[in-house]
């Protein structure tokens, strides 16, 4: 009997550390609009939020449309965050709406309203810049205290380095993400196969390009091949989640377009989610070898390996997927009026 509380020592210390443990700084920078694994990424990072786990500093959208910084506002109010920042990139690649934002944002009750209120602070329409409002949350942020989760296009991380010093700080964008950045997580990129240019570096290869180069902070890589083999069970999402929330409704929008109007059926890759998770969860993925990671003018991937590098990337080790695969789900969907 005497060893009986013996098992108790070390749960009661973790649950004190884990109490203790401050919530990640997280800057967000999505294509939301695009596919809608950026919508699941963002509603993880609700429910990590609302577990004391998060704390989302800002979202910043680097998708030209003038839906996209919409929907997610609307997102963002939805879990009840309404307040946080919105920052929309100017002259972003793919400025067109996309299968769900410009629908979710359009879509009204019978008296006319909107079926999908914006928060207070969206109301105008106008977002600030991305850069500019990445530049602020890192100026006023702790130093190493902020995570930057990239699930698009690598074009407001590449213009946010390269910035020069304004009136919000002295210091260069490099400077500061080198000072206030613990790490980037980046959904993008292919570490399987070396010849497939991944969707979020193709379309902007240029970006990627002064991204890989100029970063001064330590990047992991999610490559295509990672969140390609988690197909998110949408099952999950009507199981949880109420027929008014708003990713539900992407969703489902999203999966008929993928079937051209038959169906709103369809098991997604998990990709951006798989880069939130990372953040919250490091001991669910394998990590490379640290090396340094280039991108051609195609948008294809090189990884060399260099004791030095400052870039790594996630893979799923051996037997690991289904766990990870219901942790992603599991936090995902999330429907916060329950
Ligand atoms: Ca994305």
């Amino acid at each position: 009997m005497k060893f009986a509380k013996f098992p108790y020592f070390p749960l009661a210390f973790f649950c004190v550390s884990a109490a203790l443990a401050a919530p990640e700084r997280i800057v967000f920078d999505t294509d939301m609009g695009n596919d809608v694994d950026d919508a699941l990424a963002l509603s993880m990072l609700h429910r990590f939020q609302k577990e004391g786990k998060a704390e989302i500093a800002a979202v910043l959208v680097n998708k030209g449309a003038p839906e996209a910084p919409v929907f997610c506002a609307i997102q963002n109010e939805y879990f009840g965050n309404g307040s946080v920042p919105v920052g929309h990139i100017a002259d972003g690649k793919t400025p067109e709406p996309g299968a769900f934002a410009g629908k979710v944002a359009a879509a009204k009750n019978s008296d006319g309203s909107p079926k999908y209120p914006l928060p207070e602070r969206a109301r105008g329409g106008k977002f600030p810049d991305a850069v500019k409002l990445a530049r602020r949350v890192l100026a006023e942020s702790e130093d190493g205290g902020v995570v930057y989760i990239s699930v698009g296009f690598l074009t407001n991380a590449a213009r946010l380095l390269e910035s020069p010093p304004d009136e919000i700080s002295p210091l260069t964008g490099a400077e500061l993400a080198a000072k206030k950045i613990k790490f980037f997580s980046v959904m993008g990129g292919n570490f399987a196969d070396t010849k497939h240019a991944e969707y979020n570096i193709k379309e902007d290869a240029k970006s990627a390009q002064i991204f890989a180069k100029l970063c001064p902070s330590k990047i992991y890589f999610s490559g295509y091949e990672v969140g390609d083999k988690l197909r998110f069970p949408q099952s999950m999402l009507d199981e949880k989640m109420r027929p008014g929330n708003p990713v539900n409704a992407a969703y489902k929008l999203y999966a008929e377009m993928v079937n051209g109007g038959k169906s709103d059926r369809h098991d997604r890759p998990s990709w951006d989610l798989t880069s939130v998770l990372f953040v919250f969860e490091p001991e669910l993925f394998g990590v490379s070898e640290s090396g340094n990671v280039s991108f051609d003018d195609a948008g294809r991937t090189k990884f060399s390996p260099s004791e030095g590098g400052k870039s790594a990337y996630l893979k799923i080790p051996e037997g690991r997927a289904e766990k990870i695969l219901e942790k992603l789900a599991n936090a995902a969907a999330y429907e916060p009026l329950n």
